[in-house]
């Protein structure tokens, strides 16, 4: 394992593992864990040996956004937060929803703000039952960033994606995943052994495969029906000539388990 102090990262069977860790803060982003988190991102897609991410927090809260306290008002210094979003979190959402490699992220605990965003980014989200998701930037004057305006109407549609953001109200997540908003809730006590689970599963898939239908499924949301038969004859046309392709469909003749390399 190699430690920052802001972030954790550990590898293990293809999954590179992600830990914000300022606990005492509930993981919240100063600048070194924004920079930290981004060299981890760029990591995954750096090292063909990592197959899938896995994001997570220390302690009880997953991610409560940005640090506040870097923020200070009575420091007189009127902040460019949209400097800190080109900065900072625009480039990390970007490398989690480019990444063609499963980004599979364990809400442990809180996530608020930017926190619940960057949750909302990754590709299968599971939390723990009492996990909570707080759009909290009204209760400080602020807009959703961090791709939340963009991720809550897509998903939920306006009606209930205003009403979180209005209200800054804690979405539970067993009705966040009512909601389709994530994927699954699970007991608190099971949420990391399963998260680990479903990460190394997929770290051992076809990452190739895996990583076109993480394209195609983000293109569809613009794209026409035309276009996406399109993009699906061209993707299928370069899953169909992998070397897992034609592993998956011996393994199958075979009547055995698949070994897939990835490519
Ligand atoms: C914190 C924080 C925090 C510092 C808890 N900062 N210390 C982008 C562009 C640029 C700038 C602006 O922002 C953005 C995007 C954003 O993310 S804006 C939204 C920022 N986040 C928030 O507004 C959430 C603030 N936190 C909370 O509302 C609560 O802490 C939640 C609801 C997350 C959790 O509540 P509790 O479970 O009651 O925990 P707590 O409030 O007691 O927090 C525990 C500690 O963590 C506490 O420190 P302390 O020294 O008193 O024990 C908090 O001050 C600290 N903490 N969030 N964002």
């Amino acid at each position: 394992m190699t430690k920052s102090e802001t972030v954790l990262v550990t590898r293990g069977q293809g999954v590179l593992g992600i830990t914000l860790n300022r606990p005492e803060k509930l993981n919240s982003f100063n600048e070194e864990m924004h920079i930290a988190f981004r060299a981890a991102l760029q990591t995954a897609h750096d090292d063909p040996t990592v197959r899938a991410v896995l994001l997570t927090g220390s302690g009880r809260g997953f991610c409560a956004g940005q640090d506040l306290g870097d923020r200070d008002p009575r420091s007189g210094e009127v902040p460019d937060l949209g400097h800190t979003l080109e900065t900072f979190y625009n480039p990390s959402l970007r490398l989690i929803r480019s990444l063609e490699k499963p980004v599979i992220c364990a809400v442990n605990g809180v996530a608020a703000g930017a926190g619940a965003n960057i949750a909302f980014a990754c590709d299968i989200v599971l939390a723990a039952e009492s996990a909570r998701f707080i759009q909290a930037f009204s209760k400080i004057g602020l807009v959703p960033d961090a791709g939340g305006t963009w991720s809550l109407t897509r998903i939920l549609g306006e009606p209930r994606a205003k009403a979180l953001a209005m209200t800054a109200e804690p979405l539970g997540a067993a009705k966040a995943a009512e909601w389709g908003l994530i994927w699954k809730a699970v007991e608190d006590a099971s949420l990391m052994e399963e998260a680990s689970e479903l990460a190394s599963r997929l770290a051992a898939g076809p990452t190739l495969g895996l990583g076109l239908t993480k394209r195609l499924m983000q293109a569809a949301a613009t794209h026409s029906l035309d276009e996406q038969l399109d993009m699906e004859r061209d993707l299928q046309r370069q899953a169909g000539r992998s070397a897992d392709y034609a592993e998956g469909v011996l393994a199958f003749l075979e009547k055995r388990q698949p070994e897939f390399k990835g490519q």
